[in-house]
């Protein structure tokens, strides 16, 4: 049995996808026998939502350290956070609205559950509906939006806590450790779930709903390589003028970590590295800005919460206003801050984003087969901005060892 855990997981994984794709098509409907596995996989990734976002949110603003932290350095790279995140989600609203992966597809083979009521209607509902009334009822009805309120505030709590001499933070440390291991466990069901659910697809919703699928992935890396080829080289060369090469040469280490783990958290020590040594970034500066950004900073997953959304909504045939798109760039980007550094926090993320706009949770199953595939892209995404937020903020605040950053080119 040894053997099966020495082969990388995503390998595993698409090994499953392609096992599963052969199976629909040579069993044909019957695969829908199968779909009971999926399920199972997307209720254990469910189980996950709560407890991850409150435990790695809280445990990722005490990491902030203090609150004078949060203005010099934590106000500039809270601000590339949200600025960051918020043209990564609209590029996705944007792929997803001009190129339409999902239209098209027969959706009518797929049973379909209560579909979820949009989470407000108004500004002011949407304001009242993100205060977390009772925060163990906000848990249990997964209430995600006023959860990841209620988890920044504790953690603000805890730093304020900290100003007095009252460390506490370490029960939520230890929490968000916790979780990111039971996730890696639920994690290692991802090949049978993937299996089952790509044989179902292939077999129930067959060729266009494959393509479809194709499309969402291609949509998915296309969207990722715009923000690290695009935006964030523009965020360097203005906010920084650091040279982009040596910047790139600095991060090819993490940038390939990420891509085979999947997870921002693993890649981390290797994001520090880069950053320090291959970046020139201040040992204070990239610590904090990296770290937080682990957590909090996931732009690649921002941009797909909102190709996603517009996916569901279309095999779906939801109809979408400008307000529903307004409400997923918000939700989105919470989405994306309240998300793990882990394999599979996006797709866990989903459901937020999609009961705030009344898509169908059906979604999830239906791309969950592929979604490792678009994980890796989207974690890659994800580190290189937190690299390129840590040297921004580094050479704003003069912390930035320029010398050490072109040297990189030379690497
Ligand atoms: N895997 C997540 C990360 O580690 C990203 C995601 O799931 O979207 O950044």
């Amino acid at each position: 049995m040894g053997w099966w855990f020495r082969i990388p997981l995503w390998q595993r994984v698409v090994g499953a996808l392609v096992l599963g794709v052969l199976t629909g098509f040579l069993w044909g409907p019957e695969a829908a026998s199968l779909k009971w596995i999926g399920d199972f996989f997307i209720k254990a990734v469910k189980m996950l939502v709560v407890p991850l976002i409150f435990f790695s949110l809280v445990s990722g603003v005490a990491a902030i350290g203090d609150l004078r932290k949060l203005g010099k350095v934590g106000g500039r790279a809270m601000l590339l956070f949200v600025v960051t995140g918020q043209i990564a989600v609209w590029l996705g609203l944007g792929l997803g609205t001009v190129l339409q992966p999902g239209v098209g597809v027969d959706t009518s083979a797929i049973e379909r559950g209560p579909v979820p009521e949009p989470n407000a209607t108004g500004w002011t509902d949407m304001i009242l509906s993100i205060v977390p009334e009772s925060p163990v009822q906000v848990m249990a009805d997964v209430q995600v939006l006023p959860l990841i309120v209620f988890a920044l505030l504790v953690g603000i709590g805890i730093l304020m806590a900290k100003e007095e001499g009252t460390p506490v933070a370490k029960i939520f440390d230890s929490g968000a450790i916790i979780m990111q291991k039971v996730t890696m466990l639920v994690m290692e069901l991802t090949p049978f779930g993937v299996f089952a659910l790509m044989a179902w697809v292939a077999g129930v919703l067959g060729m266009e709903a494959l393509q479809s699928l194709a499309q969402l992935v291609g949509l998915n890396y296309l969207g990722c390589l715009l923000i690290i080829f695009g935006l964030y080289p523009l965020m360097i060369r203005l906010l920084a003028k650091v040279p982009v090469i040596g910047f790139f040469r600095g991060m090819i280490d993490a940038m390939a970590v990420s891509y085979s783990t999947a997870s921002s958290n693993a890649t981390l020590p290797v994001t520090l590295r880069c950053a320090q040594r291959n970046l020139g970034v201040s040992p204070s500066v990239s610590s904090f800005v990296i770290s937080l950004g682990a957590t909090i900073n996931m732009n690649g997953t921002a941009m797909y919460l909102g190709l996603a959304t517009l996916f569901g909504a279309q095999i779906f045939g939801v109809d979408l206003s400008l307000a529903d798109y307004i409400m997923i760039s918000v939700t989105a980007t919470l989405g994306a801050i309240g998300a793990a550094g882990i394999p599979g926090a996006g797709l866990i993320m989903m459901a937020l984003v999609f009961g705030s706009v009344g898509v169908p949770l059906e979604t999830i199953a239906f791309v969950a087969g592929v979604d490792r595939i678009m994980d890796m892209m989207r974690t890659t995404t994800n580190v290189t901005g937190d690299a390129a937020v840590a040297v921004t903020v580094a050479s704003m605040t003069g912390e930035l060892n320029v010398e050490e950053l072109v040297s990189a080119d030379d690497v």
